[in-house]
């Protein structure tokens, strides 16, 4: 009985089957009512009382192997149903990968680190979470600006004050605070506002600030700069125009213009029939700033300039709703596929 058992342990380890056929063959030869396990349980009502434990044992084992061997058989057939009969036709065309493209937003930003790499300006980046120092204080931001507001601003935590950062100036501060002057540098990157979501506003959304610092520095290299951008980013044709406005942190600031590419400043509804849409601040850096950050104002001067990508993108590509950037929408997201 226990050379049987022997024998038919060896058949199981060195079957092999290339069909499915032979596997239901391999089931019926062991497993089956009428199998060869079937036929040794049988026998084993003629084993004498003393040898029962050690070849009852011996039977259940060959009988959990046949089991296992059989499954095993059975999930690779099933895995490759044609797969072992059928051949492959190798000269079929490859199955078609779909290529995704980049987020829109992710192209523009390229566009604008590009264009400012022409002209020797570096690409910083800076943490998310800042403190108060980074993102208000060294900025020239008044304890009690409306900006500081729990209702404008996400606040991590409080006193000492660490917020999600509401502009990427903070990574210019840090860039002052480590670097001598000149500095030339934008800091592209994701901000935070406390804003309802709608078409118009996002509690997100991402900038690129520019700063450059210098002995010398003064409002019309400002202007030649981003008159330089514009024409890259929108056309030769592209005029520019500043408006005066306050920021805390420049002094003097103003907003500046493009006129309308899609109407070249005639008037339409993308403009409002102005001729013009408003693309970004700027001005020169406030002296207070470049003392907070170690640099001696005296010696120094610098503007800085901050745009917001989805803006620009909104104007290049016509992207009528914020929301659109962040739902992530492949029907959105593949009209972008041409664009690079
Ligand atoms: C806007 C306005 C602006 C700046 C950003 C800046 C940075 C430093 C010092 C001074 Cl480190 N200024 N950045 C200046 C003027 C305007 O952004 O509307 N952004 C979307």
């Amino acid at each position: 009985m226990k050379e049987k058992i022997e024998a038919l342990l060896n058949e199981i380890d060195s079957f092999k089957a290339s069909s499915k056929e032979q596997v239901e063959e391999f089931r019926i030869k062991l497993l089956s009512k009428k199998g060869k396990v079937g036929e040794l349980f049988d026998e084993f009502k003629t084993v004498a009382p003393e040898l029962r434990k050690e070849v009852g044992q011996k039977l259940n084992d060959l009988k959990n192997k046949a089991q296992d061997k059989l499954n095993a058989l059975k999930e690779k057939f099933e895995s490759s149903e044609e797969g072992n009969d059928k051949e492959q036709d190798l000269t079929l065309p490859a199955e078609a990968v779909s290529i995704g493209s980049r987020h829109p937003l992710s192209i523009v930003r390229n566009q604008i680190v590009d264009i400012f790499a022409r002209i020797g300006f570096t690409v910083s980046e800076g943490p998310e979470v800042e403190d108060d120092w980074h993102n208000f204080s060294a900025l020239n931001t008044p304890a009690d600006h409306p900006a500081r507001d729990m209702q404008d601003t996400f606040y991590i935590n409080e006193n000492p004050d660490i917020v999600l950062r509401t502009q990427t100036s903070s990574v210019q501060v840090h860039m002052m605070e480590n670097t001598k002057p000149p500095i030339r540098t934008i800091s592209p990157g994701r901000v935070y506002r406390n804003e309802a979501i709608s078409a118009r506003a996002h509690c997100q959304f991402h900038q690129v600030e520019g700063l450059y610092i210098d002995k010398h520095v003064s409002f019309a290299d400002l202007k030649q700069t981003l008159m330089y951008f514009a024409k890259e980013m929108f056309g030769e044709k592209t005029q520019i125009r500043l408006r005066p406005s306050f920021f805390p942190f420049t002094e003097i600031s103003a907003e500046m213009d493009v006129s309308c590419s899609l109407c070249e400043g005639a008037g339409c509804n993308v403009c409002k029939y102005t001729g013009w849409l408003e693309i970004m601040g700027c001005g020169m850096v406030d002296p207070n700033v470049l003392e907070n950050c170690g640099i001696d104002s005296k010696q120094y001067s610098g503007f800085a300039f901050g745009m917001g990508i989805e803006r620009i993108t909104q104007i290049k590509y016509r992207v009528k709703d914020l929301r659109l950037y962040f739902e992530n929408d492949v029907r959105f997201l593949k009209q972008f596929k041409s664009a690079l």
